[in-house]
């Protein structure tokens, strides 16, 4: 069996999907529908952690997107969209490469569950969260008004990463990117990459792309 990406409607899966698209790496993709926002059981049933993205190779069955996108760009695309150590801008690769999942996407998430539990704008727990959410999107918004990418003059891994957040996520998770020029900017950018407007095509036919300032009207909620 050859690479198969599982992958869940309007998640984070359509990064692996990107990926093989920015690389040419040939794969199946098979759909599944959520359930009440959640992934089905057959879904969960084909790893422990249960989340999208989960991709199977041969005998490898793996979950986690930094784990499935290191596995796949290293085994499959000559660890292309890793920059090296030699590389002048390998340190602020790593950076950006670890902030949208280990940052970005958990300070949208805390702030927007702060807001949707109700709890008093003036709650540190709130206030805490939403200082780390704008203040996300004020140090990527800096450095999309230096750069063209994230790691700078070169597309990789880490603007794989960074994206689902400012686009995707936002049928979910709906927040206005209005006060960020240079974000929106960098999500046509994006959209001007054949390889994302293609796996865009493939893991969710007929979806509207959220690159616009504001979200899309939806009724889902997570
Ligand atoms: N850190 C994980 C998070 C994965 C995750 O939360 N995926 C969401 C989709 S965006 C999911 O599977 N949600 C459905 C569920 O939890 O059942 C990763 O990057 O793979």
């Amino acid at each position: 069996m050859g690479l198969l990406i599982h992958h869940l409607r309007k998640s984070q899966s359509e990064r692996i999907v990107w990926l093989c698209h920015e690389l040419s790496i040939p794969h199946d993709t098979k759909l599944y529908d959520r359930v009440s926002l959640a992934a089905p059981a057959e879904y969960k049933a084909l790893h422990p952690l249960g989340t999208a993205p989960i991709i199977q190779d041969g005998p490898v069955t793996l979950a986690e997107s930094g784990a499935c996108i290191e596995y796949i760009a290293h085994k499959h695309g000559q660890g292309r969209l890793f920059l090296k150590p030699d590389d002048a801008a390998y340190a602020d690769f790593l950076f950006w490469w670890h902030w949208g999942n280990a940052s970005l996407l958990p300070a949208l998430a805390r702030a927007h569950s702060a807001r949707l539990s109700g709890l008093d704008a003036a709650h540190p727990s709130r206030t805490i969260a939403e200082t780390r959410e704008s203040n996300s999107l004020r140090i990527l918004e800096d450095r999309l008004r230096e750069n063209t990418w994230l790691a700078g003059e070169e597309f990789t891994a880490a603007d794989l990463m960074a994206v689902f957040s400012l686009t995707t996520l936002r049928y979910f998770i709906r927040y206005s990117l209005g006060e960020y020029p240079s974000i929106l900017e960098y999500l046509e950018r994006i959209n001007g990459r054949k390889a994302y407007r293609d796996a865009m095509r493939e893991s969710d036919p007929g979806m509207q792309l959220v690159l616009g300032p504001e979200p899309p009207a939806s009724d889902e909620e997570k």
